[in-house]
């Protein structure tokens, strides 16, 4: 498939989709928004598939939503489109999606990125939400992901200032799970995914939606759902082939011919 917006490439058992629009710091358009939930709706469902990797370049992840698209926009028009609703591709992804992100990430481009199941940051990366600056507010999840990711205090600065934050930071503050070299990004996030396709699809993807659980839901209704789906994932071959493994005292073969084509 040919992309206007991305650059999508297959390794192994990793999708890597590189947001591609250098002119504009990879700001979101509609036409990325569309181009990205096709690339999801193609892979997520591929057996060969079991780990997605979304990045930019190394100036920039994202820069935010495309201001110059958006800023003759009107309410009803907003209201009635349901404006930016189309961006919700990578939190719907079941499969574990990584953010390997480089340079800005801005206003939606910090909200994509936190739409992902863990950020792999390079050490030039700047979070922020400076939407307050352009007289709207986040609108892509960063008051309630971020509010969650680094709690009351650093979300409310962060959103009422517009002021960015560095790698360093943004990894105290519990945004981003690791800063790793520039040069180093994208190979650092690629083996990472790696490894996390390597593992049982059935418990990848039961693994994902149970920790995501923890934001919502009541703590005795989260323990009861992770139980179940414990006891479940005992009905799958990976279980038995995992624990045989184990026992046997040989590494477990979960995938074999199942590499995407
Ligand atoms: N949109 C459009 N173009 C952008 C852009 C953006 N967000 N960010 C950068 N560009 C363009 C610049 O206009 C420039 O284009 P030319 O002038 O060369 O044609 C080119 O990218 C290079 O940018 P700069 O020349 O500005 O580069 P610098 O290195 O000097 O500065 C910067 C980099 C990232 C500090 C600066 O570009 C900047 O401040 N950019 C804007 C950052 C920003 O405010 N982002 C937040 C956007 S608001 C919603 C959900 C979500 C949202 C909205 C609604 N709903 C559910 C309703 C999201 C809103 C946002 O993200």
């Amino acid at each position: 498939m040919i992309y206007k917006t991305l650059q999508v490439e297959v390794v192994g058992r990793v999708v890597l989709i590189r947001l591609n629009r250098p002119e504009a710091l990879n700001a979101l358009n509609a036409a990325m928004a569309e181009e990205l939930a096709r690339v999801v709706a193609r892979f997520e469902p591929d057996e060969g598939v079991g780990c997605f990797v979304l990045t930019g370049s190394d100036k920039a992840f994202a820069a935010g939503a495309d201001i110059k698209e958006m800023a003759p926009r009107t309410f009803i028009e907003n209201l009635s489109e349901d404006y930016m609703a189309s961006w919700d591709s990578a939190a719907r992804l079941r499969k574990p999606v990584i953010a390997a992100v480089a340079g800005f990430a801005l206003g939606g481009g910090c909200e994509l990125a936190m739409q992902c199941d863990f950020i792999i940051a390079a050490d030039n990366a700047k979070f922020g939400q400076p939407e307050i600056k352009l007289g709207v507010i986040p609108g892509l999840g960063a008051t309630q992901r971020l509010t969650r990711a680094v709690g009351k205090a650093k979300a409310m600065e962060l959103i009422l200032s517009g002021r960015m934050m560095g790698a360093e930071e943004a990894e105290r503050a519990g945004l981003v799970a690791r800063v790793v070299p520039l040069a180093k990004l994208v190979e650092e996030a690629m083996k990472t995914a790696q490894a996390i396709a390597g593992m049982p699809t059935a418990a990848l993807m039961s693994a994902k939606e149970t920790v995501g659980r923890a934001f919502e839901t009541p703590l005795a209704e989260g323990l009861r759902f992770e139980r179940r789906v414990f006891q479940a994932l005992f009905g799958t071959p990976d279980q038995r082939e995992g624990m045989s493994a184990f026992m046997e005292k040989r590494t477990a073969r979960f995938h074999e011919s199942k590499a995407a084509e």
